[in-house]
Formats: C-alpha cells, structure tokens, sequence
C-alpha cells in the first residue's frame, strides 16, 4: 500500500486507515450489490453497546496485504497509535462485534446498528482518591464513512389524535420535538472472503426545520441555535447514569433514536424493492440484543399500522415473525423496565401501542391459564405498583419469534425462574446459542506467537476460517517438541506483559511464575472479592512462613466498574491496595506479585489473554449468563479456575476436567442458601483460621497504611450479609488453587493439557455460534460476492 511521505506515526497510520477503509467501502458497495441482486434475507443486529477493538491490523488482514518483516516493524508502531472506540462495557458488546465479524466471514447478510456517541466509556485509572478518569472522543475516527444521504428524522414527545380508523387502532402522532439521525457507516470485513459487511451508527444532529425562524429574526440567534441544537446531545455520550430522572430520559432517548434510525432504514430499503407488506418477513430479520432494543418491535408496529395503514393483525403477524431477541443476564435488576409516565411524556404513540398488544396478549393469557388472576399480573407488559412501569422483557418475549440465552444453563435458569411461564405458554421460542469468541481476533491477532506455531503444526492457517480444525493439535499435545516450543512462545508472551506493566505501572515481573489472570467488569457476582482473599492468603502464608515453598505467582486484576457503581469501585480500590502492599514487600519478591492493570480494553484483553497460565472464572453460580473471555482465555492454552456456571460448565465438557479446575457451589445450593434464610457468613470466618486472618488483615488496614476504616465496611458487609457467598466458597476456591499449584509443578502435563485447552477450543469460536443463530434464528443464505478486492 503507497502512502505520500508521512510526517509523524499518528499521520502515517491516518492515512493508512484512511486507504484501508476506502478499499473496505468498495469491497461493501460490492457485497451490498451482490447480496440486492441474490435477493437475500438480511438480519439487523441492534446493539447500544459495541466494542470492535482496534481495526488497522484486523482489516489489512482481510484484505490480504502481505506485510514483510520491516512492514511489521512499521506496522507495530502504527497499530499502537490506534485507540479502540469504546463504545460500549463488556461481554455483551464485544460478543456484538465478534457476532457481525463471524457473519461477515461467513458470507451471511447483516448489518450491525449502534450509537455514535462522541464521547464514549471512560479511561480508568487506579481508583484512589476517586479514580483518575481521562476522556475520550470519537471526533477523529478514520475508520467511519458517515453517510448523510442517509439521513432520517425521528420524532419525540408531544400527542396522538384520532385518525378516522373506527377500531381506533391506528392513530396520528403530533410530536413536538424533531432529531434527524445521520448514520455513520464502519466496516466489517470477513475473514478469508471478500464480504464487507458494515455497523451504522447512528448520530443525533439538528434538525433543519427545528430552528426558530422567530427568533432567528428576532436577533435572538444564540438562544435560537442552543435550542435546536440541543437535540444533538443523545448520542453525546455514552449511556447516561441511571440514577437520575434526567439520566433515564436521556437514555430512554438513546434507545428510541437508535431503533427509530434502524427501522426507517429497514422499512425504506424494504419498499425500494417491494410494493407488499407480505415479502417483509421473508426479507428481514432484526435481531435484539438485551432489552435495550426492544422498543424496535413497537417501532415497527407504528410504521406499519399509522404510517403504511397496514391493519393491526396483519402487522402483529407480521412483526412476530421478524424479531429474536438474545439474553445476556440473570440479574433481575438488570431486566430494564420504564416508567410509564416518562414513556407517556417521550413515546406518547408508542406507549398507546404497547397498551394494544398487552390487551391482546392478556387474552391469550386468560385462555391459557383459565381462572389464574395472578398470572395477568405476573405476565402483564405493564407492572403495577405506585410507579408504574413497562416491563421490556415481557415486551420482547410477546414480540419475538424467538427468544435465546447464551449458553445452556443460562436458558435452563431464565425457563425455570424469571421466564418460567412464557416458557410454558411459548416452549418453541426458547433456545440457547452458546456464545463464542472471534478466533481472528483473540488467537490469530492477540497471540501471533502461537498462531505461527499452531500453522507450522498444522501445516496451514485453515484453523483461522475452521478452528474445528485446532483439534488436529490434540494428537501432539505429548510431543515434547511441541510442548518446549509451546512453552517458549508462552514465556516470550509473558515477556511482552512484563515490559509493557513495568512501563504503564511500574510493577517488574517474573515471567517464569504462574501468571494468573482476572479479566473482566468489577461486579459483586463476579467475586473479585474472592480472588483478593485469596492473594491476601498467599501473602499472609509467605509472611507467617517465610521459607515455605510456594509456586512463584503473578496475579493480574483487570476490569472496570460503572462510575456509579460503589461496590465494584470499592473492590477496586481494594486490589489496588493490595497490590501495593505486596509489591512493597521484599519477602514476596519473585513470589508473588499483584497488578491492578487499569483502564481495560479489548486491546488489553489481547495482551492479557497470550499471557496467561491461569484464568479466572470464579462468578457465584447462577450468575454469569456464559462469559466470554473463559473462552478467550482457554483459546490461548489457558487453564481455568471455574464455578459451575454459565459457559464454564460447556468449557469443562469440551476441553476437559484436568484444564478446568471446577469448585464451590453449584447453582441450585447457591440458590438455596441464598434464599432459605439459614446462611451465617461469619461462621465460615469463625471455622477457617485462614479465611479469619485474611479478613482481618484486610480490616485492620494492613493494606491500608494501618487505617482500619477504609476497608472495614467492606469486611463487615461480607461478615454480615454476603449476598454472593464469598464466605462459603473461600475454603473450596483456595484448596482448588493448591491443587492448580501442584499441577502447575508438573511441567509437561501442565504443558499438555495447555495444548489441549487450544486445541479443544474450536467449539467457543463465534462462527459455529453464528452458524447457530443462523440456523435455528435467522435462516440467511450466504452470499459470496465475486469480484476482484
Ligand atoms: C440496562 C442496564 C442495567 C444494562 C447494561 C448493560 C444491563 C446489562 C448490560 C450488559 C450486560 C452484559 O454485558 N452481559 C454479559 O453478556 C455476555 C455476552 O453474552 C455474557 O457472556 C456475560 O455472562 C454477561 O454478563
């Protein structure tokens, strides 16, 4: 690729990613023509959170740009300069990117839809004193081609009046406030294919006619231009904190203008192609990803029934037939729901809407469960009670075709509990696609190393498009040929961490110690609580017997919490602390030392994931819908510490019980002793000397500089409450790591079942979930576009 003379690296990498994504824009011109011309399904997947990770490297890739070893040179410093759009938390937006970048790589029709916010997550630091936070801006973005022929209008507020339909079912909106949304198209190139697929995000910018030529002509222009323009703040940034009335308007906005911007498209594109509402399910398809997207389903009713005059039935019949709609939780607080009053005041149209279908889906109720006055309430779209509420899931579950959780248990536990009566109206919508990671992204890019030699084994790279094929490994996970190469490409791996921590936090490393790797969003379910006891009991065993004979261990934290959020702040804080305090003591030197990696990335779970022996699953079970980076980790030879939760159950059946190291309480006990009034957490510190010293070394400050209030109520509410059984799962959770550290002596078999993990990890590649969806969801044909890239 030419370039004209570059002045600095941030130059030079613009004007790549500039070339690159011209070249990717032709490449989807032609995909778009060849998939119009095969007159293709296409599925719209709707997500407000994505994180598509760096691109440079991922796109030069697939565009097949050989790139010689002072190329690569060149190309390391250039892919350094990129920062990641953040646009979104974890799992679930990252699952969205590795989802369209299978389906581009299967030559399968579908369009991503998010939000393009100017400001996205924030960069976080090390939260003492409040946590440093360092924002970032979407401005300069070269991988985006906004494209504003595109441009729709959508509408908020105001009233609904009669619109001479006698069943009344269609009505008029009269809005009162008018956002164009102007999308912005990034591309998604497949892999080993010249399919260029895209995401639209969406952006909010003013709409003409919303000036007041009033007062324009009054001279009051400033007042004027602030008014109108302040409709541009809904994708100004990243999901509002919902603590505030403000907050959840602003993010109920988000929502609305998101599926609004989709669904105009949608149904625009629909109509340049048919002139009956009858081809529309054979079309489209939209998927929804969480209860965040829901409203597209409402949406589509208005286009159809006030704007097309398509009747009721036949919409309803029709919008049935085109949604499915992806779990990601089981935390009911995460289920959303809204406030009818505000609904009434943004979406007065669609709120008279959701009033329909709830009536219509009532009777059915009442058929269905004859006599059963509870089950109205229960099932009911609306939520009683002194602040009334829509509830989005139930809205979802009437309005889908099909409904999934994301890995086996997960849609064992959502069929059992909070969606158990829907799932005996309705036992052919529930399903499960078992999530899954790019093999792309997480093995071929993150860890080049190992890719090398997993082609030389393999002979090839076929493994990148099939990682089915990884399983050829299996046969050689003995051979200590392999097992000595492996190693070494996992110790230069943790070479690359080393220098990286020593420059960003100033901590050196041993990279012949076991590296043991925590990965993911603070959350109280996710136990980092639990993690911290247990390095706060290695410690406390290296201080009380200093000559013991301990593995050397590395121990990785990273993640971030929601600014708002207390308890994963405070848990933070706490590993920080920690780290600290260990990293300070001359007796843990070379033995055990600790990082708080901030500010965690897709960018930086690529880092990680190479690097680490150990990988951390350790959520209460009946918690973690599936994960994701379980699969990221053990993908990379990781071997994993687990509860019987979520994916790590599927992780375990796949690559076996010596890679995944199970323990603690499975879902059904932990459900039991949550719920049947009879745990004492603190019998557990008063049983377990070790569990003891470790909670009091965390209370009487020693982690602290001898302050003993910092961390005391930490220690007082998993004494007193422990809503997520830290204090049941300690003396399991550390017995499990004293058996890793015994296996981790044996460095063959530690080395074997490495190889193992890899080559056994074909299974969590998000193509076969792709594949999945396709199948039993979507039913797209691929369409292989033939032209020269
Ligand atoms: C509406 C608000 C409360 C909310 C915001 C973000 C609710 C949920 C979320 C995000 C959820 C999420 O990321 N879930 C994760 O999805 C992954 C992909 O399916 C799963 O692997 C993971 O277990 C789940 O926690």
């Amino acid at each position: 690729m030419t370039t004209t003379e570059p002045q600095t690296t941030t130059e030079a990498y613009r004007q790549l990613a500039t070339t690159v994504r011209d070249r990717l824009a032709d490449r989807h011109t032609q995909t778009l023509s060849a998939q119009r011309a095969a007159g293709a399904r296409v599925l719209h997947y709707l997500s407000t959170e994505h994180l598509p990770g760096r691109q440079l490297e991922q796109n030069l890739l697939a565009l097949g740009e050989e790139v010689g070893p002072t190329g690569r040179d060149h190309l390391e410093a250039l892919r350094e300069v990129e920062v990641e759009a953040p646009l979104g938390n974890g799992g679930l937006a990252r699952l969205t990117a590795c989802v369209l970048e299978s389906a581009a790589t299967l030559d399968l029709p579908v369009v991503g839809h998010g939000l393009r916010y100017d400001f996205g997550t924030f960069q976080q630091g090390v939260p003492a004193a409040g946590g440093e936070r360092r924002e970032w801006s979407l401005t300069a973005n070269p991988w985006e081609l906004e494209a504003p022929q595109d441009r729709v209008t959508v509408a908020f507020g105001g009233r609904t009046e009669d619109a001479g339909d006698p069943t009344g079912l269609r009505r008029r909106w009269v809005p009162d406030e008018l956002v164009d949304a102007i999308p912005s198209t990034m591309f998604v190139p497949g892999s080993a294919t010249t399919t260029v697929n895209a995401v639209r995000f969406w952006r909010a910018a003013t709409h003409p006619g919303a000036l007041d030529q009033e007062r324009l002509a009054a001279g009051e222009y400033a007042e004027a231009v602030r008014e109108a323009t302040q409709a541009e703040n809904i994708t100004r940034v990243y999901y509002p904190d919902e603590s505030s009335d403000h907050g959840r308007e602003l993010r109920l906005k988000q929502q609305y203008f998101l599926v609004s911007g989709a669904l105009q498209e949608i149904v625009a594109r629909y109509r340049e192609d048919f002139t009956s509402w009858t081809a529309f399910p054979g079309a489209v398809a939209v998927q929804l990803n969480e209860t965040h997207t829901t409203l597209a389903a409402v949406e589509l009713m208005r286009l159809l029934v006030d704007e097309h005059r398509v009747g009721w039935d036949r919409a309803w019949a029709i919008t049935t037939k085109v949604f499915g709609f992806t779990v990601h939780t089981l935390l009911p607080e995460a289920l959303q729901t809204w406030p009818i009053w505000l609904m009434h005041r943004l979406l007065p149209r669609h709120m008279e809407i959701i009033y329909s279908i709830n009536y219509f889906f009532l009777q059915d109720v009442a058929v269905r469960f004859p006599g059963d006055i509870g089950k109205l309430g229960a099932l009911s779209l609306i939520q009683e009670g002194a602040e009334p509420q829509v509830r989005m899931a139930h809205l979802a579950l009437v309005s889908a075709t099909a409904v999934n959780g994301v890995a086996e248990q997960h849609t064992r536990l959502l069929t059992n509990g909070a969606f158990r009566s829907f799932a005996t109206m309705w036992p052919q919508k529930f399903r499960t696609v078992t999530n899954g990671v790019s093999p792309r992204r997480f093995l071929r890019l993150a860890n080049p190393g190992l890719s090398a030699l997993v082609d030389e084994r393999l002979g090839g790279s076929d493994w990148v498009q099939d990682a089915d094929r990884l399983a050829a490994l299996a046969p050689m996970a003995g051979d200590a040929d392999l097992q000595e190469a492996w190693r070494a490409v996992r110790r230069a791996n943790k070479v690359r961490l080393q220098e990286r921590m020593l420059a960003e936090v100033g901590v050196s490393l041993n990279p012949d110690a076991l590296c043991d790797v925590m990965m993911k969003r603070f959350h109280e379910y996710k136990r980092q609580l639990l993690k911290a006891l247990h390095v706060v009991t290695l410690y406390n065993r290296i201080r009380s017997e200093p000559s013991r004979d301990l593995a050397p261990r590395t121990v990785v934290f990273a993640g971030r919490a929601a600014p708002g959020y207390y308890p994963g702040r405070q848990a933070m804080r706490l590993v920080s602390a920690i780290a600290a305090t260990i990293n300070a003591d001359a007796a843990c030197e070379d033995r055990l030392r600790v990082v708080y990696l901030p500010d965690y990335s897709v960018t930086r779970g690529e880092l990680l994931a190479p690097a680490a022996d150990l990988s951390e699953q350790i959520a209460l079970a009946g918690m973690e819908a599936s994960g994701t980076g379980n699969m990221k980790l053990a993908m990379n030879g990781a071997h994993t510490v687990a509860t019987r939760d979520g994916a790590n159950i599927d992780l375990r059946r796949r690559i076996g019980v010596d890679g995944v190291h199970m323990f603690g309480l499975d879902a059904a006990r932990a459900n039991l002793l949550r719920t049947n009034g009879a745990y004492q957490p603190h019998t557990f510190y008063e049983s377990d000397p070790e569990l003891r010293e470790a909670m009091d070394a965390i209370s009487s400050g020693v982690f602290s500089g001898g302050d003993d209030d910092l961390f005391s109520p930490l220690v007082d509410r998993i004494l007193g409450w422990d809503p997520f059984l830290t204090m049941a799962d300690y003396r399991a959770y550390v017995d499990a790591q004293d058996r890793i550290e015994q296996a981790w002596r044996d460095v063959d078999s530690w080395t074997r079942t490495s190889i193992l993990a890899t080559a056994r990890s074909g299974y969590f590649s998000s193509d076969r979930t792709v594949r999945e969806y396709n199948n039993q969801i979507w039913r797209l044909r691929p369409v292989s576009p033939q032209h020269e890239g």
